[in-house]
């Protein structure tokens, strides 16, 4: 029997670590509500993040609706068709229009270059995604947004961590979002946050997590139940004690696909364009035509091995359903998605990934490579 690789494996401490948290919890009978875990992960995530505020959520996608809430969006959002559903449908869960505009070639995060051309007088926010942690260009976004008097709501829930030219990536737009869903750099089985950048903001979020309740007997907005569980926090707080060896660990695996498959005719290894400090949250490669066989025959071939590498993000949001309808929603508008969503395959990576394993997978697409 082939143990299975996947894509992911969560991070887990050892499990006698957790035990006091646990007894911790059951002594206090604090579960949720804003509880002491959930202060001291803000806190404590704020620190290590480098950001101002931060309101802790039950997932990212919950996050993300929240965060137009707080902000107050509505009309036409301009967004990538290049993500995981979750970003656009956090726009329709807000009767809000999606509008796809075509990302960069080399970071597959939204084109700056495209956005104008996509701005109506009834668009009134940005949503872009730091796509697999690789940074967005966010002067260039925030120009735009500026001189359109537009707001940006990065759906960062691949970024925990990221550092650009000027410190996290986090602290770029009006909102970010994260996530720390199982499959995360940084997870609390289920959980997410929004980066704010001052107090008045995080207290209108923290209320609208909460079902828009000032106090016992005030509401002052149609919120919703997002609160992350204090169960959730504890574990955060100690995902957070290992997080420097679970990132150290990506970084080695990150280089040793990069130093085996440098010489692979075919196969493109996508990176984060001059980042100060990346998170290796996924190893996308782009299957390029001079290469033997298809991203989709690849995707078979390894998974026949056992190893199942992701196809994100195939297929393209606006291709499902709920979006294809969209005039921006065609392919002669999302010319580079479309093409990237084909390519595209993320191979496994995760601390406990080693190095056999990573020598399976290259070989794997080295043998084909010789065809
Ligand atoms: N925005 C963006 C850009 C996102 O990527 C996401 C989530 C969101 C917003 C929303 O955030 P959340 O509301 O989820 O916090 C996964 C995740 O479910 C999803 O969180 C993530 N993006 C997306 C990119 O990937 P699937 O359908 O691929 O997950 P699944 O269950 O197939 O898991 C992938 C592999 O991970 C499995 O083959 C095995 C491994 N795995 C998974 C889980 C859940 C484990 O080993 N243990 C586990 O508990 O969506």
């Amino acid at each position: 029997m082939k143990t299975p690789i996947y894509v992911t494996q969560p991070y887990l401490p050892p499990l006698a670590e957790f035990i006091p948290y646990l007894e911790k919890i059951w002594e206090n009978k604090i579960l949720t509500n804003g509880g002491p875990f959930h202060q001291q992960l803000e806190k404590e995530l704020c620190e290590y993040l480098g950001v101002k505020h931060i309101c802790l959520f039950t997932n990212g996608t919950i996050a993300l609706v929240t965060a137009l809430q707080a902000l107050r969006i509505n009309g036409e959002v301009i967004t990538t068709p290049y993500s995981f559903v979750a970003t656009a449908h956090s726009l329709l869960w807000n009767g809000i229009k999606p509008v796809f505009v075509d990302v960069d070639p080399n970071t597959l995060n939204l084109d700056p270059a495209k956005i104008e051309a996509a701005i109506t007088p009834h668009t009134t926010a940005i949503m872009p995604v730091h796509c697999y942690g690789h940074s967005c260009d966010v002067d260039a976004i925030q120009k735009i947004a500026d001189n359109y008097n537009l707001k940006v709501i990065y759906d960062a829930a691949h970024a925990f961590g990221v550092k650009c030219h000027c410190g996290s990536v986090l602290n770029h737009g009006d909102l970010s979002v994260l996530s720390f869903h199982a499959t995360k750099v940084f997870n609390t089985f289920e959980g997410g946050a929004i980066i704010c950048p001052d107090a008045k903001t995080k207290q209108r979020i923290d209320q609208l997590k909460n079902f828009g309740f000032v106090d016992e007997v005030t509401v002052v907005a149609p919120g919703i139940n997002g609160k992350m569980s204090e169960l959730n926090a504890a574990f955060g707080l100690l995902q957070l004690k290992h997080i420097e060896e679970a990132l150290s660990r990506r970084r080695e695996i990150d280089a040793s696909y990069r130093e085996q498959l440098v010489e692979v005719k075919g196969i493109l290894c996508l990176n984060g364009k001059n980042q100060a400090a990346d998170n290796h949250s996924y190893f996308p490669i782009l299957v390029q035509a001079n290469y033997p066989i298809s991203r989709d025959e690849l995707y078979q071939k390894l998974k026949d091995h056992g190893i199942f590498a992701r196809r994100y993000f195939y297929p393209l949001i606006s291709d499902f359903p709920m979006y294809r309808s969209l005039p921006s929603a065609q392919r002669d508008n999302l010319p580079i998605a479309a093409d990237a969503a084909v390519r595209v395959l993320c191979l496994p990576i995760y601390p406990t990934l080693d190095t056999d394993q990573i020598k399976k997978i290259v070989n794997v697409i080295k043998e084909v490579s010789k065809q």
